[in-house]
């Protein structure tokens, strides 16, 4: 065989196995990035904290998530706040639809992730994981870092 011939063989061989590497990962890349994550500290025996962080989604359709849950919570809530003749409140939202393209921001005074009883004490520098579910089953995981407020 031809020295030539056997290099594109091997260079056919190594494009292949590039495929074979790259398709799962794509086949499993989220649309979605999560930024700017944080849980905000709160004094020992809390048993309820917040968590902030920036959504981005790259599709061009709309995401929804329809689950949010952590194993350091024994539940997580998509919630927003809202204030009525100068009294904050909070809504509780059983989705949070990502709009196509755009960026979501959960902060201060708006939406937010109600952390409800931790089930470890969480202090500033710990990281904590935690799992959204969209509507079509996809999984979007991402470690979130307490800090002080
Ligand atoms: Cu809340």
């Amino acid at each position: 065989m031809p020295t030539r011939s056997l290099h594109s063989i091997i260079q056919q061989l190594g494009l292949l196995l590039l495929i074979a590497i790259h398709l799962p990962l794509q086949a499993g890349q989220s649309p979605v990035d999560i930024d700017d994550a944080w849980i905000a500290e709160a004094p020992p025996m809390s048993r309820v904290m917040v968590a902030y962080m920036t959504f981005t989604n790259h599709s061009d359709k709309p995401v929804t998530l329809v689950k949010a849950e952590s194993a350091s919570f024994k539940s997580v809530e998509f919630h927003e706040t809202v204030e009525k003749d100068g009294i904050a409140s909070m809504i509780y939202h059983e989705s949070l639809t990502l709009p196509a393209g755009s960026r979501l921001a959960l902060k201060r005074g708006g939406l937010h992730l109600m952390l409800f009883s931790p089930t470890r004490a969480l202090r500033a520098g710990d990281t904590v994981s935690f799992r959204f579910t969209t509507t079509d089953g996809q999984v979007i995981t991402q470690n979130v870092k307490v800090r002080r407020r």
